[in-house]
């Protein structure tokens, strides 16, 4: 397909232009411009002689080379990024000053940055974990970062316990393994003794962890942030991302087979999808809470651990983010963009949500260590469009040339330029929150309640969605070797549902402990009276929330889905014909996959070009697989183990299958039920097919095994 190009003008693309290169028709030059004349050989005391200190051309290249790497990020080393823009609906000018949030005329260029968290740069991207949702918004007013992720609470409540959490999930220090993974003893050690992580653990365990593709999948900002209108009246906000596309999930053991299949497979199908003109497109969902309601939950607002379900406070949907084309260059964009939820523009600012706090400090601390200096902001992607003066100077790589004599301020000798903005010129103006306290380290005991809303979201799960979260808990514990981090784990589920406890105690072969009333909390200090410090579970407002089960998402498009047809040589052309063309119709895309590469001959004498061969595909890198007829066709795959297993693999995974014609006979070769049954469709039809494909996966057929 051919890429659709965003004709409307972007200013942030507009400004990257000049810093782009491109070395189509020109001369290799070294760094200083100076034309090379032989980047085959070193400069030698003859043609095998030593070669000389003097060769600057060979020492400038591997110099560079020798300090090609930065530290990958802490956590969230693996990601792909993306540009685009957003557009609000209509002006939200009641509750924000925020200029992008006001005016829906204006379309503000965003760059975005989708991430795993534990596993370092080139690891898998199907692993269990967390998916970063970072949005880098270039307003006129600067630039405003959504640090967010696609899960709305977070593992622990207060900033101080990051590191020690990072610890514990990242591979164990002795052996550096296991590698993107958090099913190992110190990961779970840590959790079985800090209950304030069992909401967090419910969704790192459910399917929302293993995302079909990060164009499926929410957005949250986490934290309860806090927007101020022109009046200076305050409200609090908490921010959703809801893709268009629904939100869709693989299954464990496809994740795990993608991991080996395609390791990149998150970040083929963004930029496939963004390259072919499919745009990823993102609602901005916000929650708003009058400041008067801080108190009227049965949770705190400044908890990241709770969420505020949206049966409670609605999410209203306020915009649109589309993200329309693909980086130029990977280090340069996706690696050297700084996050900072610090990055804030007037009408927005925070809560003192204790976890936010403390990462108000650490985005900007860790950019110094990994991009090596204070002028990062200088950095092509990091940018911001709006103009930039202030008498901040020099620094490592300091690129902007700052004109005039003073870079003080006051000054009376630039005539007090730069100055400062007045509120009415959009000067950046904290929120008079009113605060009165003694100095303590503490934690208010409405934080306390750990497992309600873990309780609320498992029971929110539908019977397939709980069942996965039994046997991935299963799965982690299974591999934890110490038996004595897998029974307070039972006793921790046993806090949040028995029945939960009871499945995951059995496949552990463990008994649920009898007395875990009081579940072993050690984040306490070391003088605190551990009574003081035990969770207990408060009623919530909602006993089941439709929107934290993935059943309830949009299931009415197959647009961008992978679907793969199995032919061989005397297939059935006009079968091929008709079903690519409505499944084309509708969005989808096709590949041919085929025993061998090149062309395939079809029964009606014409042909085919086969796009992957049986060696090269893999169910699990499709949504669907189709079988069209033709005798002979279908004859070669019956007797191709290859093609047994791909029709079987996509069953088991509970995908749809297709056949037409004398596909059926491909069926009576494999356990699929050749006859119509539920992601089964064996009249050929495309209708059938398209709305088998639109439900995404059936998940009951695990039951049958
Ligand atoms: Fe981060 N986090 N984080 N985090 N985080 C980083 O910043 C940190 C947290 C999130 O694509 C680091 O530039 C602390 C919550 C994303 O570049 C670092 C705490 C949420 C990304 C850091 C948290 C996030 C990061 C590492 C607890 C969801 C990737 C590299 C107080 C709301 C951004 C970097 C990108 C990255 C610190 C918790 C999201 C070390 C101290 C909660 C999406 O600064």
């Amino acid at each position: 397909m051919a890429k659709k190009k965003n004709e409307l003008p972007n200013k942030k693309a507009e400004q990257l232009a000049p810093h782009t290169e491109d070395g189509a028709d020109q001369f290799l030059t070294t760094d200083q411009g100076v034309r090379i004349n032989d980047n085959q050989n070193t400069l030698k005391a003859g043609e095998r002689g030593p070669s000389l200190l003097e060769d600057f051309i060979m020492r400038e290249k591997i110099t560079h080379f020798d300090h090609e790497r930065i530290p990958e990020r802490i956590v969230h080393a693996r990601g792909a990024g993306a540009h685009g823009y957003f557009q609000v609906y209509a002006s939200m000018a009641e509750h924000t000053r925020a200029g992008f949030l006001c005016d829906p005329g204006r379309r503000t260029p965003v760059f975005v940055r989708f991430s795993t968290v534990a596993g370092s740069r080139g690891s898998t991207d199907l692993a269990r974990d967390v998916r970063g949702f970072a949005v880098k918004f270039y307003t006129e007013e600067g630039n405003y970062d959504l640090v967010g992720n696609n899960m709305p609470v977070f593992f622990i409540q207060d900033a101080v316990k990051f590191p020690d959490f990072v610890h514990a999930v990242k591979p164990e220090p002795h052996h550096e393994m296991p590698q993107a993974a958090s099913a190992h003893d110190t990961f779970w050690d840590f959790i079985s003794i800090m209950p304030e992580s069992m909401h967090m653990i419910m969704w790192v365990m459910s399917d929302r962890a293993i995302p079909r593709s990060y164009r499926m999948m929410e957005g949250f900002g986490v934290h309860t942030f806090r927007w101020i209108n022109a009046a200076g009246k305050g409200c609090f906000v908490k921010f959703h991302w809801k893709p268009l596309l629904g939100v869709h999930s693989v299954a464990w053991e496809e994740a795990q087979q993608i991991s080996g299949k395609d390791p990149d497979f998150h970040r083929r199908d963004l930029w496939n999808a963004i390259e072919s003109g499919n745009f990823p497109e993102f609602e901005l969902g916000v929650q708003l809470i009058p400041e008067e309601d801080e108190h009227k939950y049965p949770f705190d607002l400044l908890d990241p651990t709770k969420i505020i379900p949206e049966e409670v406070v609605p999410v209203q949907r306020i915009g649109k983010m589309v993200l329309d084309r693909n980086p130029d260059n990977f280090f340069a964009e996706t690696e050297q963009v700084a996050f900072h939820p610090g990055h804030l523009v007037p009408g927005i600012d925070f809560t003192n949500d204790p976890l936010l706090q403390g990462r108000l400090f650490s985005y900007l601390d860790t950019q110094l260590s990994r991009l090596g200096s204070p002028n990062f902001h200088e950095i092509p992607i990091n940018r911001p469009v709006a103009p930039v003066h202030n008498n901040q100077r020099d620094g490592h790589m300091r690129q902007t040339i700052n004109r005039g004599g003073t870079a003080y301020e006051p000054n009376t000798i630039s005539a007090g330029c730069p100055f400062q903005a007045k509120m009415a010129d959009g000067g950046f103006h904290s929120y008079t929150e009113r605060i009165d306290g003694q100095k303590i380290r503490g934690r208010s005991k409405s934080f306390f309640d750990h497992f309600s809303q873990a309780t609320l979201f498992y029971r929110s799960q539908s019977p397939a969605e709980q069942r996965h979260l039994v046997n991935a808990l299963r799965f982690e514990l299974g591999k934890v070797t110490n038996t004595d981090i897998r029974i307070r784990m039972v006793g921790l589920l046993s806090q949040v549902d028995k029945g939960l406890a009871a499945a995951v105690a059995a496949g552990l072969g463990v008994a649920v402990p009898a007395q875990p009333e009081q579940p072993m909390n050690r984040s306490i200090p070391a003088d605190g009276d551990p009574a003081q410090y035990q969770p207990h579970a408060v009623q919530q407002p909602v006993e089941k929330s439709a929107a934290l089960s993935m059943e309830h998402t949009v299931k009415d498009t197959i647009k961008t889905r992978q679907i793969a047809f199995l032919v061989a040589d005397g297939v059935d052309s006009g079968a091929i014909t008709a079903m690519k063309d409505a499944l084309l119709k509708a969005g989808a895309q096709v590949q041919l996959v085929a025993p061998r590469l090149g062309a395939i001959r079809a029964a009606s004498g014409s042909s085919f070009e086969a796009d992957q061969s049986l060696l090269t595909a893999a169910s699990v890198l499709f949504d669907a697989v189709y079988v069209p007829g033709g005798a002979e066709s279908v004859a070669t795959l019956q007797q191709h183990p290859d093609a047994i297993r791909f029709v079987n693999e996509a069953y088991r995974h509970c995908k749809p299958v297709a056949v037409a014609g004398e596909g059926l006979q491909l069926l009576k070769a494999t356990r699929v039920p050749p006859e119509e049954a539920s992601g089964v469709v064996i009249s050929g039809q495309a209708k059938a097919f398209i709305a088998a494909i639109a439900q995404h996966r059936f998940w009951e057929r695990e039951l049958a095994k």
